[in-house]
């Protein structure tokens, strides 16, 4: 997809935030609140939702797109961009009260939601509130439909998993009682399928397959045997999520703020992420040594005061300044061949992906309500050997 193409596409589906918001905002004045709350509930919404990087609300109208085969006339880019902007508020709801579990300074490049002069705990109210336009919008765009009851049960379902991976997320690294036993490869694989894969790859598609209609179930003429879509993509998008996550793990250790636009801290955070799970796995009786004590180990009061310094040579510019404990992990990582090991991952799973969506049955040519292989190509894609 050309820049342009894209640019032009987020611009209208930013469009279409203006409009649901606007609703949102209206109905809750018709409620009868006090100008005061009006305006506190529009910065709420305009603080957490808009200021993403949108590929998650965005791929609910792409999808509907590739499915139809088309353009989408006005009328179903509104309706498609509500299941968007759905997404997006779900996942509002979660940063927002995220932020407050994980004690979180900054997201999105500006302070913290609960940490804005007089919100505080109000900010759990707000969440709430972010979750709650979900389904007011619903039932405002989509009540007179007859898949109206399965848009519901699909965002309650997904909100559901994942919190049960924010759970398992809190309890297994907590910042301050590291233990590295609680760790595992195949507990970062269900963290990160709960926490991530079902609400950022699932979700999104399952809308568009909803949008245009897709039935649970059909038979095509090249077998008796009925094809179950929507198990055939959860298939595909839950691994395609567990790779997005694992990609970022490793940016996080491989990438430099420059590339990746952040400061890595899961070393330093303690984070079950996939660059500690691989190096525990693999790990000499001594390599061992050096990750249980120097992992999630916080740098000392004279490195901060360095990184202090150096960000201020570098005018306010974050250059990821290291202490000694996340450098001593980090020349483990490159001692076992980290890099080598990501890389040998990354063209596996992709490989195993492909094939995947190969075997994809898309019926005639053209026939519309049934799914189409370019629905996981197009987000593979996107993702394929990211740089950050
Ligand atoms: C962010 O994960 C949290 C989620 C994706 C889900 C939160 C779910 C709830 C039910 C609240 P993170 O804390 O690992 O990432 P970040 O570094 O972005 O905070
Ligand atoms: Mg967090
Ligand atoms: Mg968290
Ligand atoms: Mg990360």
């Amino acid at each position: 997809m050309a820049t342009t193409d894209k640019a032009a596409r987020r611009a209208k589906f930013e469009g279409a935030w203006n409009v649901i918001r606007d609703e949102l905002l209206a109905h809750f004045k018709a409620c009868g609140m006090p100008a005061e709350a009006q305006e506190w509930y529009a910065k709420n919404l305009e603080y957490n939702v808009p200021g993403g990087k949108l590929n998650r609300g965005m791929s609910v109208v792409d999808t509907a797109e590739i499915l139809k085969g088309r353009a989408l006339t006005d009328e179903e880019h509104l309706q498609a961009s509500v299941l968007g902007w759905g997404v997006e508020l779900l996942q509002a709801f979660f940063l927002v009260s995220d932020d407050l579990m994980d004690s979180s300074i900054t997201r999105r490049g500006q302070p913290c939601w609960y940490r804005v002069p007089k919100v505080g705990h109000i900010a759990v109210n707000d969440a709430f509130m972010l979750e709650g336009a979900i389904y007011h919008l619903l039932k405002i765009h989509f009540k007179k439909e007859p898949y109206y009851i399965d848009l519901i049960d699909l965002f309650h379902e997904t909100t559901y998993q994942t919190e049960m991976g924010q759970l398992i997320d809190l309890i297994t690294a907590p910042e301050d009682d590291v233990d590295l036993n609680k760790f595992s490869l195949k507990k970062h694989s269900l963290i990160v399928i709960y926490k991530t894969a079902f609400y950022s790859f699932y979700l999104p598609v399952a809308l568009a397959m909803l949008f245009c209609r897709i039935p649970t179930s059909y038979i095509l003429p090249s077998s008796p045997t009925p094809v179950a879509p929507y198990d055939v993509a959860k298939e595909i998008l839950i691994p395609l999520g567990e790779y997005f996550q694992i990609q970022d793990d490793f940016l996080d250790f491989s990438g430099v703020p420059a590339q990746i636009g952040k400061v890595g801290t899961d070393i330093v955070d303690n984070k079950c992420s996939w660059c500690i799970n691989t190096a525990l796995a693999i790990a000499t009786p001594e390599q061992r040594k050096i990750l249980d004590e120097n992992y999630g180990v916080k740098p000392t009061p004279a490195e901060k005061e360095i990184a202090k310094r150096m960000a201020e040579v570098n005018k306010g510019e974050e250059q990821g300044y290291l202490g000694e404990a996340e450098k001593r992990v980090k020349a483990v990582f490159e001692e076992m061949g980290l890099r080598k090991i990501y890389a040998d991952y990354e063209e596996n799973v992709c490989k195993k992906l492909s094939e995947m969506v190969d075997k994809i049955d898309e019926g005639a040519p053209g026939q519309e309500g049934v799914l189409k292989r370019e629905v996981f190509r197009s987000f593979m894609s996107k993702i394929y050997r990211r740089q950050k």
